[in-house]
């Protein structure tokens, strides 16, 4: 339970000032100006995080990912196949009353029926549950995916160390929902310095329904904390050196 309510600013309240003087402000209707999305930030230092085709020469691809520590592809996997996936899920859910009525499941019209919620989630049981459905199981296990992953990662002798997949849902007028501030690796105590994490939105996700915050310029941070972690941690015993919540990290 998040008890630790100062940190998290009212979204409604928190209107981002115009930080970044440079690129696009608006996009297909949406203005970074007034957006305020929940977050470690408070929605402030918005940016659209550009995006290179998926059929964009690997070399390319592999480039901005070294440089940025994130590379946002498009059109990757064949749209039918996602949006069938979306459809799946919201037949999944739908018994919860939480689809709109007359609408169809692969749209993912919410029908407000939990009305404005605080820090609470009523689909985490049954999005957690999805994860052991064959049709969210499938998906993850695309062939187009691994095959990406590969590719930018071609240096990796064996690709998968273990298998780890989140699906996540957000409903509507709720706050203190939102996934703090991280990177991946965090979690990841004692094992290669690197790994690759795919975030794949299941349909058309727009700004303020979900989707991705990434922290720019932030590859050398990453590294300076996996650094310290490493000094810190090499006093520890074995067991505890692979605890991603081990004394110094959890500090
Ligand atoms: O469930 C979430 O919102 C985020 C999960 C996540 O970021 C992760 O598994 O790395
Ligand atoms: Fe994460």
């Amino acid at each position: 339970m998040i008890t630790d309510n100062a940190r998290y600013p009212d979204p409604k309240r928190s209107i981002p000032p115009r930080v970044r003087l440079d690129g696009e402000r608006k996009h297909k209707g949406w203005d970074l100006d007034a957006l305020a999305i929940e977050g470690n930030e408070g929605g402030r230092h918005l940016a659209w995080l550009p995006s290179l085709p998926a059929n964009a020469p690997i070399d390319l691809i592999r480039k901005v990912y070294e440089r940025d520590g994130v590379v946002h592809l498009r059109g990757l996997l064949p749209r039918k196949e996602v949006l069938d996936v979306r459809r799946r899920f919201f037949e999944y859910v739908q018994h919860t009353g939480v689809l709109k009525e007359g609408t169809l499941p692969e749209e993912g019209i919410y029908s407000g029926i939990y009305g404005e919620l605080d820090g609470e989630d009523p689909l985490a049981e049954y999005r957690t549950g999805a994860n052991y459905e064959r049709f969210v199981r499938d998906f993850v296990a695309h062939p187009l995916i691994a095959d990406m992953a590969a590719r930018i990662k071609c240096e990796w002798k064996q690709p998968w160390a273990f298998r780890q997949q989140v699906l996540r849902t957000n409903l509507p007028h709720s706050r203190r929902t939102a996934t703090r501030v991280h990177y991946d690796q965090m979690y990841l105590r004692g094992m290669e310095p690197d790994a690759l994490t795919a975030w794949i939105p299941i349909g058309d996700i727009s700004p303020v329904g979900g989707g991705l915050m990434y922290l720019e310029d932030s590859v050398p941070l990453g590294t300076e904390i996996e650094n310290l972690f490493k000094k810190l941690n090499a006093n520890l015993p074995e067991e505890a050196q692979l605890d991603a919540f081990n004394e110094n990290v959890a500090a």
